[in-house]
């Protein structure tokens, strides 16, 4: 089941979060920062002995402090104009987060929409992606929770699964 909310990532009781982070998992701004406040010291600690991670690729931690048991911390690519692979990278991306998910039995998963921030991914490009990421792998998992920061992100959202469903009906 696919579950679009609007609302802090942090706040969210699911076996695991994904964050939208950069390849040298040092923390930042955006939903990285609010992740990383709220999982306290220890998960930046954990992150240094990672060795970092590949744009398109992710690599899991610990919740530390959060309500998540877990955290997977996917790097999105930075917007060029779309002719940098961006679209591959990004399916790459939600696609690595959800194997890492699975290597840890994990039943319930949100994730934020990676790369649309400070990454300026064009955003209804970057939903049709994870929505169709997300039905990939919908079977897999009890709960995935397309979490927005924003009504106009949530709405977007919730557009484009209507549009990617009716394709596949019938
Ligand atoms: N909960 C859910 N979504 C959030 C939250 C939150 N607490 N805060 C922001 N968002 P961004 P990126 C949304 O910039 O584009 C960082 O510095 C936000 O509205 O966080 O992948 C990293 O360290 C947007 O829709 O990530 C990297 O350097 C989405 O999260 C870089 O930014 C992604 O925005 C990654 O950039």
């Amino acid at each position: 089941m696919i579950s679009i909310v609007c609302t802090d990532i942090t706040t969210l009781q699911v076996d695991a979060i994904v964050n939208a982070a950069n390849t040298g998992l040092r923390g930042g701004g955006g939903v990285d920062g609010a992740i990383h406040r709220a999982a306290g010291p220890q998960l930046q600690e954990y992150c240094q002995r990672l060795n970092g991670c590949r744009t398109g690729d992710a690599k899991i931690s610990p919740g530390f402090d959060l309500p998540a048991r877990w955290v997977i911390h996917a790097v999105g690519p930075i917007w060029q104009g779309g002719g940098g692979n961006e679209s591959a990278l990004l399916a790459a991306c939600y696609l690595n987060a959800f194997e890492q998910a699975l290597a840890k039995r994990v039943k319930s998963i949100a994730l934020p929409c990676i790369s649309t921030g400070a990454y300026g991914y064009p955003k209804p490009e970057a939903a049709t992606i994870a929505l169709t990421a997300m039905r990939d792998f919908e079977s897999h998992f009890d709960k995935i929770v397309a979490c927005c920061f924003s009504e106009e992100d949530a709405g977007l959202y919730r557009q484009t699964l209507a549009r990617l469903r009716g394709e596949t009906a019938g």
